[in-house]
């Protein structure tokens, strides 16, 4: 039976005997190795983490259990968030479970139907912003703090990179030790931020020897991390990281820098390229936000970067079928069509 996050790694969690065992089957998740990809671009051993397998099909749920749990705790009642999608349809999933009403902000026109077809399934009130996701996290920000009884479940929750944290521990734990370069998508920032504070309070207490390099990749429209300023109008075909101004920038920063890593863009042709390489190649269906971490793997083994000997593990952070209509983009051949009838469909086939 599934122990969830909550019970897995109580110990590392800011849990008391009042937080609620909450869990809908959140973490541990498969990290596989490669069996393509790693060949092709010259890695030692290179292994993804398929986040997509969380319950809601994205790594929020790690940190959604822990700030749900804690608003519980806290007497609150209803959960507020601002999107790109996946953590609305993750507070969505976790506020049914738990009996609170959950409200969603999105940016309008900008989340992939898979996400919003979750929050309309777990019932959450959904509010479209006609603006994009950092004028939706601002005006979260504020109601929170002009509502009482709203718990803010955005990354700015500190129990929310809490939870994140818990993924770091996994590979860790799978691996036997921390590998040398972890290469994830960057958005909001806070999952970066959390897998570094995984890794540091791993090696701190002796269950690893080493930290790895974060490899945060931003979509190249949407990289005010790599640029040094805020983007006001962020574009990219990722529209998950479609983020201009990110909650956690510092953390990005701190965790490149204490890591001796990077903050690199990539572009949206590179972006669509892994994200055809997973599916083809690896078996991997992901969101295209997700494959931005593969993406600048490829573009610096390319590049001339030299991990033969190194351990890399790519964070998938969520699955493909919460954007079906991107996947068209992938299409070489449109189905075709037979009548009922072996000899037919031989020919169809043969053709
Ligand atoms: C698949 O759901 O920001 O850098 O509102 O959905 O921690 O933000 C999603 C972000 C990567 C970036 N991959 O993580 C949201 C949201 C996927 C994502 C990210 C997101 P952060």
């Amino acid at each position: 039976m599934s122990e969830g996050v909550l019970k897995r790694y109580a110990s590392r969690l800011p849990l008391t005997a009042a937080t609620p065992a909450l869990t809908i089957g959140e973490g541990s998740t498969p990290l596989v190795r490669s069996r393509s990809l790693e060949r092709e671009f010259g890695v030692g051993a290179l292994y993804f983490k398929l986040e997509g397998c969380n319950p809601t099909g994205s790594f929020k749920d790690r940190g959604m259990v822990v700030a749900v749990a804690k608003a519980m705790e806290e007497g609150m009642t209803r959960l507020l968030c601002a999107s790109t999608g996946n953590t609305s349809a993750s507070a969505s999933a976790f506020g049914a479970a738990s009996g609170l009403e959950t409200v969603v902000l999105i940016p309008e026109g900008s989340v992939a139907p898979g996400k919003m077809s979750q929050a309309v399934a777990y019932g959450a009130r959904i509010v479209t912003i006609q603006g994009n996701f950092d004028d939706a996290l601002r005006i979260a920000r504020e109601l929170a703090a002009y509502e009482e009884r709203f718990a803010l479940v955005n990354s700015v929750n500190p129990n929310r990179l809490e939870g994140q944290k818990t993924a770091a521990f996994e590979i860790v734990d799978d691996l036997g030790d921390a590998p040398d370069y972890l290469f994830i998508p960057v958005g909001n920032a806070g999952n970066i931020t959390a897998y570094w504070r995984g890794f540091v309070e791993y090696h701190q207490a002796g269950l690893a020897t080493r930290r790895p390099r974060m490899m945060g990749m931003e979509a190249a429209g949407a990289a005010p991390i790599v640029e040094g300023a805020p983007v006001l109008k962020p574009e990219t075909v990722a529209s998950a990281i479609r983020i201009g101004n990110p909650a956690n920038w510092a953390g990005a920063v701190a965790a490149r820098d204490e890591s001796g890593g990077t903050v690199d863009a990539v572009t949206d042709s590179e972006i669509l390229e892994a994200y055809g390489l997973l599916p083809s190649m690896e078996g991997i269906f992901c969101e295209p936000a997700s494959a931005a971490g593969v993406a600048g793997l490829i573009k610096q083994a390319r590049a001339g970067a030299d991990f033969s000997s190194a351990t890399v593990v790519c964070i998938i952070t969520g699955t493909g079928l919460k954007d079906t209509p991107m996947a068209e983009q992938l299409m070489t051949r449109p189905p075709e069509t037979a009548p009922p009838d072996m000899r037919e469909v031989a020919r169809v086939i043969a053709g």
